[in-house]
């Protein structure tokens, strides 16, 4: 074995988006393509003498590839010791659990979230932070920079090592490759933090569940923690083996996408309880019978009722959501007594407040809830924590969602996109967007009058970082919003968000359908930003 220094030169468009570096598998298997980024990443995190770096990813193609790589990299830089999680697969909530359980000074995801897989669909890389979260902008930007100005990197020349046999001990150059069991450090955490017990006896009362894992990473979590810790009946998890290109679906757990359990849902004898998980594990969906909970209606409630779970039985000391979630969080950080904190869109966003213990829930209308436990969303978390609350509850999904709405009130909320349009096209959207923002307030749209319209800026309250141009809101007198953003994971053009959020305090106007109630909103998004002029779009491509 020997060290190799391989000349390179810069790959333009290294620079990270909201969760990491995502491209088509194709980029990512270009000449030189992940080791220059990885390069830029180890150049920029410095010595790495004696420390540990936790690896693993989401099982999809070219992820083993990618495995092989980076650790023979990792050697050549010097870490002391790399903690792989078994054939290459952890979970992103699971990777920030060993990072924090065991020391590391971090760790890379390899995934593309939920983005679909396979030798034409996506491939991605992360690096989280030894507090176990999300790189933050200044260390992503850093990389970045870094990938600019790469002449080299250096890689051992080490035969590929044995990657799927837990427990086994690898040395490559001066490093350990430690192959742990992917699911077992995890498992562990969430039985500290969830009542099993009483979950155990709902099932053995003849709950029903079925967990739809599709065909990506959260199936062997499931599977060990649902089926085998919970005692739910074999088949509770469906599509829970991973595959490598997830069974040619999208693996991300909305309605649309994630059809199958919808379909499960709605049909005559459907279980009591659906919850679907995405790529890597860190979003969740969750439905009743016949019923979507939202995202934001599902960090609302769960922030409600957040002391029936051990682990957050002396209550919460804070909420925090991504600015285009609803507020429907607000309301219940108000009757709490406790702050409501109001982030850009990424995960990375609530590291600091976590780590200052001003937050305990987070979450994102992207279907992504957490809590302090880690410092990543966490989709099998927050089934159990469901799973928890029914069983201490008692009644159905619905019947804890629609007397939430009756306490707090009801958000409706909808998320509008439009997939993959020309990315000039979105830029000059948002451009004509900004020019307006100062003649909207005061102007009547339909049965609306604006209150206040900008471009959302934050200043982290704990390090005082800065970030602009997060989002337009376009804010009405009756506390109706429309925000629009484009999204930072897509790896086609550019895709277009439009989030449509309206309160209604009338519990007896609570069961108009979604896109009814938003008619007038929905209407108006469409006329302020041109959106069929810049985009020729006449219909978002995913409404959820
Ligand atoms: C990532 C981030 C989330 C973000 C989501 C959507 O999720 O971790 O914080 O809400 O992207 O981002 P965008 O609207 O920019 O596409 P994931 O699950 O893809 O890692």
């Amino acid at each position: 074995m020997a060290m190799q220094t391989v000349a390179t030169t810069p790959i333009p468009g290294q620079r990270p988006g909201t969760s990491g570096l995502r491209k088509k598998v194709a980029v990512f298997q270009q000449p030189h393509y992940l080791e220059n980024f990885v390069q830029g990443l180890f150049d920029t995190l410095g010595d790495a003498a004696g420390k540990t770096l936790v690896l693993g990813g989401d099982g999809r193609f070219h992820n083993r590839n990618a495995i092989q790589v980076i650790l023979k990299m990792a050697a050549a830089h010097g870490y002391a010791r790399v903690l792989l999680g078994q054939g290459g697969i952890l979970s992103t909530p699971a990777t920030s659990c060993v990072i924090r359980k065991h020391g590391a000074s971090g760790g890379i995801i390899l995934s593309a979230s939920h983005n679909p897989g396979g030798p034409d669909g996506d491939f991605g890389i992360k690096y989280n932070a030894e507090n176990g979260g999300p790189a933050p902008e200044a260390l992503t930007e850093a990389i970045y920079q870094r990938t600019l100005a790469l002449s080299q990197y250096c890689i051992s020349n080490a035969p590929d090592v044995d990657i799927d046999r837990a427990g086994a001990s690898v040395k490559i150059e001066g490093m350990t490759v430690e192959v742990i069991d992917s699911v077992a450090d995890y498992a562990e955490l969430m039985s500290q933090l969830f009542d099993f017990d009483a979950i155990r006896r709902l099932f053995a009362a003849g709950f029903t569940m079925r967990f739809d894992a599709m065909h990506a990473v959260s199936g062997p979590y499931a599977h060990a923690i649902l089926e085998g810790m919970l005692d739910a009946p074999a088949g509770t998890v469906i599509n829970g083996v991973p595959l490598e290109d997830f069974g040619g679906l999208h693996p991300d757990p909305n309605p649309v996408t994630a059809e199958e359990l919808i379909d499960i849902m709605c049909a005559n004898a459907a279980p009591d309880f659906g919850a679907a998980s995405d790529g890597d594990a860190d979003r969740n969906m969750i439905v009743g019978r016949d019923f979507v909970v939202t995202p934001s209606d599902s960090l609302a409630v769960l922030a409600a009722n957040a002391t029936v779970a051990p682990g957050y039985a002396d209550g919460i000391s804070g909420i925090a959501r991504s600015m285009p979630t609803s507020r429907a969080a607000n309301r219940v950080a108000d009757a709490l007594g406790v702050p409501c904190y109001e982030t850009p869109t990424g995960w990375k966003y609530f590291g600091t407040l976590l780590d200052a213990g001003k937050a305990t829930l987070c979450g994102e209308e992207s279907y992504g809830t957490g809590s302090r436990h880690i410092r990543e969303k966490d989709g099998v978390w927050a089934v159990l924590f469901w799973l928890n609350l029914l069983a201490v509850r008692g009644g159905s999904v619905r019947d804890i969602v629609t007397a939430h709405w009756q306490r707090f009130g009801r958000h409706y909320y909808s998320r509008h996109d439009y997939e993959a349009i020309d990315a000039d096209a979105a830029h000059l959207l948002m451009q004509d967007l900004r020019i307006k923002l100062s003649n909207l307030p005061g102007q009547k749209l339909n049965h609306y009058e604006v209150q206040a319209a900008d471009d959302f800026e934050y200043t982290d309250p704990v390090d005082g970082s800065h970030a602009s141009q997060q989002g337009i809101r376009i804010m009405m007198t009756d506390g109706s919003r429309i925000v629009y953003r484009l999204s930072g994971t897509g790896t086609e053009g550019a895709t277009l968000r439009v989030y449509l959020e309206r309160f209604e305090a009338d519990p007896a106007q609570h069961h108009i359908p979604t896109q009814q109630a938003l008619a007038g909103l929905i209407a108006i998004a469409d006329s302020v930003a041109s959106i069929v002029m810049h985009t020729g779009r006449t219909n978002p491509t995913v409404i959820t």
